[in-house]
């Protein structure tokens, strides 16, 4: 494929923004090589300004499950900025896009007031300065390799591209600000416990991507999730479950209906924007009665429901509630992992394939990924071996191990084709 007006743009930009990009695992310094630019993008691909087209796996990193420019998203937008992109005041759209979250999540995720935010960093920050504002406490779980953003208090083994870089933590986070972080193993109810009990009376929260998606796509053990609802409790931590990347996408209630958990605070970003920058989090009445101006809990944000993307946000939630969508989105993403599986047995490729819903990743080793420390056990030059070849044949896949291949409602029985007989080729390379 000729790449070489993306490569010129790569070069011009890598002087002016840092490794060209605006959010690192996009660089492709993972998998090597130059990234596509893109100038286009409809239903289920992408178009480079080189003119060549790509089968997109990526989905801006799971914010579209139906697809780039679809026609209600995109006319929701045309019409709410003829109206004025922001007002820095109330707009009804705020009103409509949170009634619409509360009666999609119902009591699934006790979700009954929300703040909306620009990014799932605001969130899950924001989120972590509420249940220390009602526990007054300090200390915060979360395992290692997730990825809830890059607020100074996350990034502690963090997965994501904090992991694609290999970077453990990052410079220029101040030891106080994770002084207070504990990081376990993902799926390990004993070492959750275990710091529980040795930070007694403590632990603000427990944070969690119900399903692992920063890691690679990780699921929960049968136990687990029921687990940290029942240890949080006893310990008076809060539960949050990091949705931005699950929320809408494994069901119309996120994993909290999926699992039929119900954690105390819940953050959704990327689907809830429909490809627009917005996020939420939210909770009971009593925990989000405690954020200003109503209590001494501060947060803010200029943008914040703003009615463009608020409009954003209205018409992908309105998709997500037509008949069917997410038994479609099983279906397919159940034929993908089979085709799949049978294609690394035939060609005899040690991966494997971790899926739940219309969010998958292709591991580089033989053994079940649990947890983090399995993930890093993968081959991940096998892997960009693997995302080099499928990238020469139009297939845009994740340019990181340590990412998710998300799916929507674009991808049909032809992009089925495609995407198989792409991996079975790319597979079959060694
Ligand atoms: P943002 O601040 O990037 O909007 O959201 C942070 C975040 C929070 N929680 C979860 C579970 C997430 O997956 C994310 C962001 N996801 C990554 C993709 N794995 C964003 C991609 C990127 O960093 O460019």
């Amino acid at each position: 494929m000729n790449r070489n007006r993306s490569a010129s743009l790569q070069r011009r930009a890598e002087s002016l923004i840092p490794g060209g990009v605006d959010s690192p695992v996009r660089s492709f310094r993972a998998v090597g090589g130059n990234p596509p630019w893109f100038e286009r993008g409809s239903g289920a691909y992408l178009y480079d300004v080189d003119g060549n087209r790509y089968l997109d796996c990526i989905a801006s990193w799971g914010a579209l499950l139906f697809g780039h420019a679809h026609p209600a998203v995109t006319a929701a937008i045309t019409a709410a900025a003829a109206r004025g992109s922001s007002f820095g005041a109330s707009c009804p759209g705020e009103l409509e896009l949170a009634d619409a979250v509360v009666r999609a999540l119902p009591a699934a995720a006790g979700i009954e007031m929300l703040r909306f935010v620009n990014s799932g960093t605001e969130a899950t920050m924001s989120a972590v300065r509420l249940a220390r504002g009602f526990t007054g406490r300090e200390g915060v779980l979360k395992f290692s390799g997730a990825y809830h953003g890059h607020a100074d208090l996350f990034l502690v083994e963090a997965g994501s591209g904090v992991a694609t870089l290999g970077l453990a933590t990052s410079a220029g986070v101040p030891a106080g600000a994770v002084f207070n972080t504990h990081t376990v193993p993902y799926n390990d109810l004993a070492a959750v416990e275990a710091v529980l009990e040795q930070q007694r009376g403590t632990m603000a929260a427990i944070i969690v991507e119900p399903v692992a998606g920063n890691m690679g796509c990780v699921p929960p053990a049968p136990d687990f999730l029921p687990g940290l609802r029942a240890l949080a409790t006893r310990h008076g931590a809060l539960l949050i479950f990091d949705e931005v990347m699950t929320g809408f996408r494994l069901a119309r209630g996120g994993a909290s209906e999926r699992y039929g958990i119900r954690p105390d605070l819940v953050t959704l970003g990327k689907i809830l924007g429909g490809g627009l920058p917005v996020a939420a989090y939210g909770g009971r009445r009593d925990l989000m009665n405690l954020i200003a101006p109503l209590g001494p809990v501060y947060q803010a944000g200029t943008l914040s429901g703003n009615p463009l993307a608020m409009a954003a946000g209205l018409a992908s939630l309105e998709l997500a509630a037509a008949p069917g969508v997410y038994e479609g989105l099983e279906a397919w993403g159940l034929e993908i992992e089979q085709g799949l599986v049978q294609a690394i047995a035939d060609t005899g490729a040690s991966a494997r394939v971790q899926r739940v819903g219309s969010m998958l990743t292709v591991f580089f080793c033989a053994p079940p990924v649990a947890n983090f420390a399995d993930a890093r056990a993968s081959d991940t030059r096998a892997f960009a071996r693997f995302h080099a070849r499928m990238l020469e044949q139009g297939i845009l896949w994740p340019p990181s191990q340590f990412e998710a291949a998300f799916f929507g409602t674009a991808h049909g029985p032809a992009e089925a084709a495609a995407l198989l007989a792409a991996a079975r080729s790319a597979l079959g390379e060694g």
